[in-house]
């Protein structure tokens, strides 16, 4: 695909909260070969814009809500086209967004992602008690654990969930816990006391594949 004005316009209109016309461009670019991957940046970009409007005290939070739901759909539009490029073989991830924290669209595109890479993913949704997620690792025994949370007082209850799951012995311990979300960085990595960290979904996926030794998979 050639054209790439439509990135920006795409961009755009989400910010705009063109509810519409985001998810006809979001056809249109795909449609016209785009790669689906792209589209989903493009999107993600525009969220983001809203969310400094709001942080700026331009938008309100009916603006977050919206650009939460034009995402959501435009993501339906978009995951059927993202192909499974590269195996997960039988590797299983524990996803979730840490209690008080009720953002979900990250995860879920995680999640999706890391469903197109072959890997098996039980979400247990958002809000999540640290007390559910030992209970799940203990039940399901996950390779890889990721915590989701956008919000500066999600660090807390990550570093509960990740207390918990370093008491288990080591044979039911996962191979690795990573925290993401859009604030997260070394330092909280550290306080947390996970093993990574992620602040784009790909950068997830190929963690996952890397914990997983899956190399030769890494671009
Ligand atoms: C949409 C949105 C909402 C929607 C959420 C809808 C939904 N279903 O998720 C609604 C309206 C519900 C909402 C509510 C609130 N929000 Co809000 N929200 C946003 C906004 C604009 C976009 C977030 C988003 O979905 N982005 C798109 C996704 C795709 O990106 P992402 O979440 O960053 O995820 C990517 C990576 O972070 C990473 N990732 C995420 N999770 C994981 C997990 C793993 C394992 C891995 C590997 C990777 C990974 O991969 C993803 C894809 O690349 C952000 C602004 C921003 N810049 O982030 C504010 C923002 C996060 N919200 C904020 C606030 C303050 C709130 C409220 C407190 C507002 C209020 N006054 O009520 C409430 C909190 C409710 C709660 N208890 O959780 C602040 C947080 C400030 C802070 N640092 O604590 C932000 C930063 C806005 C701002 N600039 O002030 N919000």
């Amino acid at each position: 695909m050639q054209d790439v004005a439509w990135q920006e316009r795409l961009v755009t209109q989400l910010t705009e909260l063109q509810f519409r016309d985001v998810l006809q461009q979001v056809r249109e670019s795909l449609e016209a070969g785009a790669d689906p991957l792209v589209v989903v940046e493009m999107c993600q970009e525009g969220v983001r814009r809203v969310g400094e409007l709001y942080e700026r005290g331009e938008y309100f939070l009916a603006a977050l809500i919206m650009a939460g739901e034009i995402f959501r759909q435009a993501m339906d539009l978009i995951v059927p086209h993202l192909a499974v490029t590269t195996p997960g073989g039988d590797c299983r991830v524990l996803l979730g967004t840490v209690q008080g924290d009720i953002h979900d669209m990250g995860k879920n595109l995680v999640g999706a992602l890391l469903r197109c890479h072959g890997f098996s993913v039980q979400d247990l949704g958002v809000d999540v008690p640290p007390a559910e997620f030992l209970k799940q690792v203990e039940a399901t025994q996950p390779d890889v654990v990721g915590l989701s949370g956008l919000l500066t007082t999600s660090f807390g209850p990550m570093r509960d969930v990740v207390n918990l799951i370093r008491v288990l012995p080591p044979e039911r311990q996962p191979k690795g816990i990573i925290i993401g979300g859009a604030s997260v960085s070394e330092q909280v990595r550290e306080l947390v006391g996970a093993d990574f960290w992620a602040t784009d979904a790909m950068h997830g996926v190929r963690l996952c594949q890397q914990i997983m030794k899956y190399t030769p998979c890494l671009d």
